[in-house]
């Protein structure tokens, strides 16, 4: 398979973007004081900005929305401003960068949330999974069953959220509807029993991110607007009985939104692409704008799927961790280094920004 394609500029909607690499949202916990980014950030994604576009780590559209430790908010206006030094850092290289719209929903800690209160999911069913607060992995809180008249709250900071990040220079917005987060958490039955307008059937279940985008549009444009979906990933404690028959459903009203881009994890989150059975293939072809495909891909996999238009885009997350220069790395068949895990959440400069570029790309 050639690869020579992926490193061709692409047409995103009005951004030309210099090749078919995307580096995927990845979370780091290195945000200051009121959640706000630093220069070290901006650091951080400059050194990646020869990616085609930059996806930002997952960024909480609201305190509520938060379940780590030290992750960036884009709800106040020091955090717009500290956005501000990342995107002018990115765009001074040449790059492009989307901001990833996140509310956490029950996958949080009464520690995080405002006065202490319990975390809101769709159900009060705690998730299986852990978070990481005060310096130590614990299990996530019980949460509490968001009311049907705080919907539209949600909703309204989602679109406050979008707004603020267009303020902050961002050249789009990705809202997070995958890994077992709040908008997944509704579009799964095993973590929503709602019997309102938001739970039961298969249409209930997808409104609520469905209006998310739809407002998220309303708000900065469809060509500035994106989604992530994990369809079939356990990520976090949620499972679904019919995630094709859910899925179809979500990426053919989406399509009729005319977004931007739609973006998939293929498989579990960081795990096996063939966790369960799935069509993706039929997925893609209910979307007509740009397919952007994660999950698992190195290279010649990419290239493979390229040739036989399966995606358009393809979203590396981990091997942008320890090679900023991936892409150089990628385009000459350059060793890869691989990241130290002990600093991959939180910390400083170490295991963040000062990962080398090899000599032919500095
Ligand atoms: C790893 C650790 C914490 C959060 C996701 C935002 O899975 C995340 C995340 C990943 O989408």
């Amino acid at each position: 398979m050639t690869s020579k394609t992926l490193f061709e500029p692409y047409a995103l909607g009005p951004l030309t973007l210099s090749n078919r690499i995307v580096m995927a949202p990845l979370t780091r916990n290195r945000a200051g004081a009121g959640f706000v980014p630093g220069e070290l950030t901006a650091e951080y994604y400059a050194q990646r900005a020869s990616a085609g576009l930059i996806i930002s780590e997952a960024t909480q559209i609201s305190q509520q929305g938060q379940g780590y430790q030290d992750t960036p908010g884009i709800y106040s206006q020091q955090q717009i401003d500290g956005w501000r030094k990342v995107t002018d850092a990115v765009h001074a290289k040449g790059g492009h960068i989307f901001l990833q719209l996140w509310h956490v929903g029950r996958v949080s800690h009464i520690d995080l949330q405002p006065d202490g209160k319990a975390p809101v999911a769709p159900s009060a069913i705690r998730a299986e999974t852990k978070t990481f607060v005060n310096n130590g992995f614990v299990d996530v809180s019980e949460p509490r069953a968001l009311e049907l008249d705080e919907i539209p709250g949600i909703i309204e900071d989602f679109r406050r959220a979008a707004a603020n990040a267009i303020d902050a220079g961002f050249d789009g917005v990705e809202v997070h509807g995958a890994n077992g987060y709040l908008l997944d958490q509704f579009a799964k039955d095993g973590a929503n029993t709602r019997t309102d307008p938001y739970g039961g059937s298969i249409e209930n279940r997808a409104r609520l991110m469905l209006e998310v985008t739809a407002a998220v549009v309303e708000e900065v444009g469809a060509e500035r607007t994106g989604i992530r979906i994990s369809p079939v990933s356990p990520a976090n404690g949620v499972s679904s009985s019919d995630p094709q028959g859910q899925f179809d459903y979500i990426v053919k009203k989406l399509d009729e939104m005319g977004i931007a881009y739609l973006h998939v994890v293929e498989g579990a989150t960081g795990g096996p692409r063939d966790v369960a059975p799935f069509d993706f293939e039929g997925l893609r072809r209910k979307f007509k704008n740009t397919y952007i495909a994660n999950n698992g891909y190195d290279l010649d996999l990419a290239a493979t799927r390229h040739e036989q238009g399966l995606a358009d885009l393809f979203a590396f997350g981990k091997p942008f961790i320890a090679n900023p220069d991936l892409i150089e790395r990628l385009k000459t068949g350059a060793p890869l280094a691989s990241f130290d895990p002990s600093t991959l959440f939180g910390g400083g400069a170490a295991g963040y920004t000062d990962y080398p570029a090899t000599a032919a790309s500095a």
